[in-house]
């Protein structure tokens, strides 16, 4: 791509229009947690490709190129239950089992009236947006037409998005909201054909066993099977509450680990990404690593649940493909720059409990949002950083933007600026977001 030949005016947003992005970026690659590069051009082709950086002198007309101001990549949500937005930041009073009866199964129900999930489902995916998350990997619930409906919506606002329609048949205390065993396959079946039919170029199914605990043993495998057959990604949760670890034990006698209930149903495969997995034994971790499935660390909700700390260090020292999660609702936040706050602070509390403990850098928790994320997902081919080739999913931030939380002093460098945005930011500071290569913040309607 040459400078002059495809530098063009942008602002509207939309595709099809080869751009330049001059200014600073910070991203991380396979062998650097932080990377940054000042006063460089980017070539986006008019797919939404990048093509190329530039230094040195290029005639630009889009720029980022005030001190304050930067490009990063769009963050990855690896987990988060769309349906529970609605009471996000509150029934944080409860353990994982009581609260999921409780408050959440009477919750997800609700999700039949298509005006309640219509509402709910433009609410968060705005919000993720405006918050800088490009990509959200998302929990509906056992409802096909509304979960169908998170598709469009996610497909019309821009956002990137993995969409699960939850799939259950035991729900001893909540009997209301479950679904008979064949029910579950053919919904979810029909869940993927219908999603797939849409054709929409960012938004695809994943098969969305809910728990162990929630799935017969007939139902795991026949999705085991869907998602093999239909080489689609998986998501479920793991070993997040000690609680939850001693009834998957009773309730799978046969299979030596949680881990072993996963893998002896399919349903480990490197598509897959487990939600939490703070109990993990070593020789889980083991078998991940093995079959190069991934976790999402969601460290709102473990302390929101009092569910666990995850030792992330360990986690990384077994070679787990790791990401974060906002698990809204069990985490109260939607934002990714919570979860990467929350992930320090977990490393840091872990490393009082243990002297030897590496706790995680600004740097490493700004590599799980974006780089690690998209590996969590598998999709690391096309997103995650600005490699050439990848699609250009980013964040423009203004650190300076009026109103901003943070203040910005002489000799402020980009690492500094970029520390500060993580740390103290908040979406004032994302004032544009692109999802390949079309702007989707601000908002179609401004709101
Ligand atoms: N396990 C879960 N954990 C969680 O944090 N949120 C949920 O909705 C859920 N379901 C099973």
């Amino acid at each position: 791509m040459s400078s002059s030949s495809s530098s063009s005016s942008g602002g509207g947003g939309g595709g099809g229009v080869a751009r330049v992005y001059r200014g600073a970026f910070a991203h991380s690659t396979r062998d650097s947690a932080l990377r940054v590069l000042t006063d460089c051009v980017l070539g986006v082709n008019a797919r939404g490709k990048e093509s190329e950086f530039y230094t040195g002198s290029v005639e630009v007309r889009v720029t980022n190129d005030r001190h304050s101001e930067f490009f990063m990549p769009g963050m990855v949500d690896t987990h988060i239950h769309a349906s529970q937005y609605a009471y996000s930041g509150t029934h944080l009073d409860l353990p994982l089992l009581d609260w999921l009866n409780i408050y959440t199964f009477p919750l997800e129900s609700r999700y039949e009236d298509l005006d309640f999930a219509k509402d709910a489902y433009t609410k968060v995916v705005k919000r993720t947006l405006r918050n800088g998350t490009t990509t959200a990997c998302y929990f509906a619930t056992i409802h096909t037409e509304a979960s169908l409906l998170l598709g469009e919506i996610t497909d019309y606002f821009g956002q990137r998005a993995l969409i699960g329609k939850v799939c259950m048949d035991l729900n001893p205390m909540v009997p209301e909201y479950k679904e008979l065993t064949e029910e579950s396959k053919e919904e979810t079946d029909r869940f993927i054909t219908e999603l797939l039919r849409k054709k929409y170029a960012l938004v695809k199914p994943i098969v969305t066993p809910r728990f162990a605990m929630s799935c017969s043993s007939a139902l795991l495998s026949n999705l085991g099977k869907t998602a093999r057959n239909n080489d689609l990604h998986i998501q479920s949760h793991i070993s997040e509450n000690k609680q939850e670890v001693q009834f998957v034990k009773a309730l799978f006698p046969e299979c030596k680990s949680y881990t072993d209930v996963y893998v002896k149903h399919g349903l480990l495969t490197s598509k897959t990404v487990m939600a939490h997995g703070c109990h993990l034994t070593d020789e889980e971790l083991e078998t991940f690593h093995e079959k190069g499935a991934a976790l999402s660390h969601c460290p709102n909700s473990n302390i929101s649940l009092i569910s666990g700390l995850l030792n992330v260090r360990n986690v990384l020292n077994h070679k787990v493909k790791l990401g974060l999660g906002t698990d809204v609702a069990g985490g109260y936040s939607s934002s990714m720059l919570d979860a990467i706050r929350k992930a320090v602070d977990t490393s840091k509390a872990l490393c009082i409990q243990d002297a030897q403990l590496q706790p995680l850098s600004y740097k490493e928790a700004f590599r799980l949002a974006t780089l690690g994320g998209s590996e969590v997902l598998s999709l690391d081919d096309c997103l995650g950083n600005f490699e050439v080739g990848k699609d250009f999913d980013a964040l423009r931030v203004n650190v300076g933007v009026p109103g901003s939380p943070i203040d910005v002093f002489p000799g402020d460098d980009l690492e500094v600026l970029l520390e500060k945005f993580l740390n103290l930011g908040d979406d004032r500071n994302i004032v544009e977001v692109y999802v390949a290569g079309k702007r989707v913040v601000p908002l179609p309607d401004s709101k």
